[in-house]
């Protein structure tokens, strides 16, 4: 079990939408599990790299170990996503058993992190973070940000949920990242609202509710925002 009693340790960067994907789907499916932060504000990217590459080759949060398979280490929040529900969901909660099904869901997951996310990550970095200001470059990930979201609206107001009849592992795998929506330029409930309503009955589960709870309210994260 190493040196953690819950099953998993949850290895993340502080405010990662990637780690909380996974920290809501943990929680969905009753999974005990540790986070563990590498905040680059309290250690540099090179100390950062040289232990947690060992983990993850991608050096890049979230990584989740597994002490009841050998530690058995996973990384890409959706990777994590489909080794927990193909080992620990047997009762089809969140991940449909026809396979045909599954690969819905699958496709809805891969737009997520290969499109959404990727361009919501864009649209911060060139929001914020990037060293000269160039208005075209976050002009341009807003508006492929909004472009994904109007695909979802599209869908969304015909059906409740992305897949079939119930939530699945595709839903709630873009809540934390749309939760950061307002930083880059998108009103949700104002633009668009169903999408707006299927977060919000994700964000009302107890589940999710804890699952933030357990990141958000560990003293080491207060910490951080603190400083
Ligand atoms: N595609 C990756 C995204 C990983 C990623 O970009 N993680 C960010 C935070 S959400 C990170 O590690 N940032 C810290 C750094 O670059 O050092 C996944 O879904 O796991």
């Amino acid at each position: 079990m190493g040196s953690s009693k819950a099953q998993f340790t949850l290895h993340t960067h502080v405010t990662c939408p990637a780690a909380f994907k996974v920290a809501h789907v943990l929680s969905l499916l009753g999974l005990e599990y540790e986070p563990i932060y590498f905040d680059s504000k309290r250690i540099s990217r090179e100390e950062k790299l040289k232990w947690f590459t060992a983990l993850n080759p991608n050096g890049r949060s979230p990584a989740l170990i597994d002490h009841t398979q050998n530690d058995h280490v996973v990384w890409e929040s959706t990777a994590i996503l489909l080794y927990l529900v193909t080992l620990y969901d047997p009762e089809h909660k969140l991940y449909p058993k026809d396979v045909f099904e599954q690969s819905k869901v699958n496709q809805w997951m891969m737009l997520q992190a290969s499109g959404q996310g990727p361009t919501m990550g864009q649209a911060f970095w060139f929001g914020y973070w990037h060293h000269e200001v160039l208005p075209s470059a976050y002009k341009r990930f807003v508006d492929e940000n909004k472009r994904i979201l109007a695909v979802l609206e599209k869908w969304l107001m015909e059906r409740k949920w992305l897949v079939g009849e119930k939530m699945t592992v595709a839903d709630v795998s873009y809540l934390s990242w749309y939760e950061e929506a307002y930083w880059v330029d998108a009103d949700l409930e104002e633009e668009f609202p169903a999408v707006h309503k299927w977060l919000e009955s994700m964000k009302a589960l107890p589940e999710i509710v804890a699952g933030s709870k357990k990141l958000w309210e560990r003293d080491d994260y207060k910490h951080d925002q603190a400083s």
